[in-house]
């Protein structure tokens, strides 16, 4: 099947699947998203995935025209349009149609979009091997510009980011924060095992709280790891014994390089296979 799109109410086929060029999602990025990853025939950590749309919603002042339940049919419709175990929902909302100009008083109604597809982030054998990243020169957005934790249609400072991972030939790219903190990826939370714990950016360091990143925090409390949210330089990366990203794009990739300095023995690390196997037994139970 060839992807299912539901917008404001009817279904499409994702070559029929249009918005208006005065869609201020369009015009201004004023809008959030999610990306919910299927398996086995259901919408993964859906509960945790719409609290974090309808907090976004609330922070950039937008109103959901859809009730929660609402929401959740229409995601368990789409995965049976679609029919497949495994998939990928991107569920959009837009400030909606207005004018020209960024006076919200005239966008009455914001649309809701959601597109049942597949996603593949990082190629295959990226998983095998681990991933090479770079330390971006454009620093994350903070909470004084936004905050992070909005989920918000405007990525232009990830694409950024992303642009210069792939100047220095690289497929992702770590965000530091503006006192040069490590804080996330494009797409990504990032972690590290340093004497057999588990670190990750703290989110009030500036940067999205994942849903993927909560699910391997709470494996690896499961596992008996000692986990810590804390704060981490360049420092800490380079340092590490392993290193790598989570994401519902990219489930749980390893790092192997970060700014050319190899990780580790240069191989995806013990304890990054053994929350990725727990993390693949999480998704399917
Ligand atoms: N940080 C940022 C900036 C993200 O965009 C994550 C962390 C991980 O969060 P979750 O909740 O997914 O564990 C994200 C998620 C895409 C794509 O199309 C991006 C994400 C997820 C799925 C697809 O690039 N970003």
């Amino acid at each position: 099947m060839m992807a299912t799109v539901w917008i404001d109410g009817a279904w499409y086929a994702k070559s029929e699947a249009k918005v208006s060029v005065y869609d201020h999602g369009l015009l201004y990025g004023d809008g959030i998203f999610e990306g919910i990853r299927i398996y086995g025939g259901k919408a993964f950590m859906l509960d945790g995935h719409l609290d974090r749309l309808f907090d976004g919603a609330k922070a950039i002042a937008l109103e959901i025209p859809l009730a929660r339940g609402e929401i959740e049919k229409i995601v368990r419709e789409g995965i049976e349009r679609e029919g497949k175990d495994d998939g990928y929902i991107r569920l959009i909302v837009t400030r909606g149609v207005g004018d020209l100009g960024i006076n919200l008083r005239l966008c009455p109604r914001a649309s809701v979009i959601a597109i049942f597809d597949d996603i593949s982030l990082y190629p295959r054998e990226s998983y095998e091997r681990g991933l090479a990243v770079v330390t971006a020169p454009t620093r994350r957005v903070q909470g004084d510009v936004w905050d992070p934790r909005v989920k918000s249609l405007n990525y232009l400072n990830n694409v950024l980011a992303k642009l210069e991972a792939q100047l220095a030939g690289c497929a992702e790219a770590v965000f530091l924060n503006r006192e040069g903190y490590v804080t996330e990826c494009t797409g990504d939370n990032v972690f590290v095992v340093k004497g057999g714990a588990l670190k990750t950016p703290a989110p009030w360091l500036g940067l999205l709280e994942g849903i993927t990143r909560n699910v391997v925090l709470e494996l690896a409390r499961g596992l008996g790891v000692p986990v810590e949210e804390t704060t981490m330089t360049r420092f800490d990366l380079y340092t590490a014994d392993e290193c790598f990203l989570t994401g519902s794009g990219a489930e749980l990739i390893a790092v192997t390089s970060i700014d050319g300095r190899r990780i580790g023995d240069g191989k995806p690390g013990p304890l990054t296979a053994r929350l990725l196997a727990s993390f693949s037994e999480r998704v399917r139970s």
